[in-house]
């Protein structure tokens, strides 16, 4: 069976800081499939798009400026129990709250630069994996 899918994106302290190498291994060591991946850098434009459902947050405008500020990884993955397996592989939000041995625990810089997005669910997975990858990409 294909299993399911969940959405991620390398954010841009992890690239900037070299981890881009180091996280892919982590989630192939996992057990998922990356089904698609490129890299690309979010407008702002793309940013309140994509990070909407938190327009009215106190750290909204931070959290734009900041997905903004460089080059991003964004890819779909598959696995079973993918949206679940994955939020348990990257941590906490805050990486000082991360579980040892978690992506953001090894390579977040803050809560805002927190190294890596992952889906909080299957419907929210498939919204996300298609604002970023068109039917002319494979997934
Ligand atoms: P997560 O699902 O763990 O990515 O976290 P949220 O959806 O709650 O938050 C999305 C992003 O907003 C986080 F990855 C980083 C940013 N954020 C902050 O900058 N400060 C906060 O207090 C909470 C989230």
């Amino acid at each position: 069976m294909a299993g399911n899918r969940t959405f991620t994106m390398i954010k841009p302290d992890a690239v900037e800081n070299g981890h881009i190498g180091a996280i892919l291994a982590m989630i192939n060591n996992a057990g998922f499939r990356i089904v698609s991946m490129k890299m690309t850098q979010l407008s702002k434009r793309d940013a309140e798009e994509f990070y909407a459902i938190h327009k009215e947050r106190p750290f909204f405008g931070e959290l734009v400026e900041y997905m903004t500020s460089g080059p991003i990884v964004s890819a779909i993955l598959e696995k079973d129990n993918a949206v679940a397996d994955f939020r348990t592989l990257i941590g906490a939000t805050n990486p000082a709250e991360a579980a040892e041995g978690t992506i953001r625990k090894l390579y977040a810089t803050d809560i805002s630069a927190n190294a890596v997005h992952g889906s909080d669910s299957d419907e929210n997975a498939a919204i996300e994996g298609a604002f970023h990858f068109s039917g002319r990409e494979n997934f």
